[in-house]
């Protein structure tokens, strides 16, 4: 009885096991228990051999089972040791915590450049009727200058809607919702049909800037965007208006500022300004009377200044960034490179 015991107790691969092994043969109705109970029933000279012999086993199967829970705790923890191991030295999959896109925080920087000057910023829709986009700005449906903004058209056609071509629409909303003085700026994204390149993309931002007022004249837009230039690439940068045609501006101008690198000097080799000495920020001029008579502001008594910059090519020029495209894959490696400070 005994030996069979501690063989079973022996062969128990695991506790699982064991627990069954211990109720066979320590349990209550273990062949051990059961002699036990018999002892009582037997003559005294037979009861204390068969006390002492039962007594013995009883022994020897508690210390086999004694030690056979402590090898095989062993064994169990070692093995939970091994499985639920911890490699810290392997990679995580936590994500990389997102960036801020360059654009954004640039554009704010611009805005606030005009905050500080008492602007407003105002917002317009990126669909937007085609009256908007080019009716109220002097463009009528045959205006040949339609074209120099390819545009993508929304269906039905007959809606007469399209993508904003550029952000000057919201210069005649806000026309057409309040009187002068207004000094706005309206950043934004902007959509044309143009080819991918380095220095295109079908979606791209401009900020355009409007002022309505008594007495504004191309001095006030040229000491504006100066003032603009300073604020954004530091001291010493020389500007010029070249001039330009935009039909709701007359007159027009292109403006450029010096090269911020190469500063104008040796730029043959100068990437930022490939070789020109010049950057080109974009168009600006004083606002057409016919498109303040449009909005229904009185062109005898107020005149307007306006300009329509590229965001994405000032940031290139400001930031080194040689292919306009990593300003539009979203790749947070590129965001990430700006930081906060723009
Ligand atoms: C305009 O869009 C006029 N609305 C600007 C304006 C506003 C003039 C108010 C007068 C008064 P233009 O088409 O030149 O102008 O575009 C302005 C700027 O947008 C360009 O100088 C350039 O910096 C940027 N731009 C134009 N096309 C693209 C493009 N495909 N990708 C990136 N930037 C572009």
């Amino acid at each position: 009885m005994r030996d069979e015991a501690v063989a079973a107790i022996a062969a128990a691969a695991d506790l699982e096991q064991l627990k069954q092994v211990r109720l066979d043969h320590a349990g209550d109705r273990s062949p051990l228990a059961l002699a036990n109970r018999e002892i009582g029933a037997l003559p005294p000279q037979a009861r204390k051999e068969a006390g002492a012999r039962v007594g013995q086993a009883r022994g020897a199967v508690t210390k086999a089972l004694g030690e056979r829970t402590s090898v095989l705790e062993d064994e169990h923890e070692q093995r939970m040791l091994v499985e639920e191991r911890v490699d810290v030295t392997l990679p995580t999959k936590r994500r990389r915590a997102g960036a801020r896109h360059p654009i954004t925080t640039f554009s704010e920087r611009l805005s606030d450049v005009f905050l500080a000057m008492g602007w407003e910023v105002a917002e317009g829709p990126w669909v937007e009727a085609e009256w908007l986009n080019f009716d109220a700005l002097n463009m009528g449906p045959d205006h040949p200058a339609r074209t120099m903004q390819d545009t993508f058209w929304l269906e039905p056609a007959d809606a007469a809607l399209v993508l904003r071509t550029h952000t000057s629409p919201v210069q005649a909303r806000t026309m057409l919702s309040q009187q002068p003085p207004i000094y706005v700026v309206c950043p934004g994204r902007v959509y044309r049909t143009d080819e991918v390149d380095a220095t295109h993309s079908p979606v791209f931002h401009q900020i355009e800037g409007l002022v309505v007022d008594e007495g504004i004249t191309m001095a006030h837009l040229k000491g504006t965007l100066d003032h603009m230039t300073t604020a954004l690439f530091g001291e010493g940068i020389t500007t010029r208006f070249r001039p330009s045609y935009f039909p709701f501006t007359e007159p027009s101008a292109e403006m450029d500022m010096v090269c911020f690198v190469c500063r104008g000097v040796d730029s043959d080799a100068c990437r930022t300004c490939r070789g020109e000495g010049w950057i080109e920020l974009g168009g600006c001029g004083v606002v057409n009377p016919r498109v303040l008579t449009a909005c229904g502001i009185d062109p005898e008594v107020y005149s307007g200044i306006a300009f329509g910059f590229g965001i994405d090519r000032m940031l290139m020029f400001r930031h080194n960034v040689t292919d306009l495209r990593d300003v539009f894959e979203g790749d947070v490696r590129f965001a990430s490179a700006f930081g906060t400070e723009i």
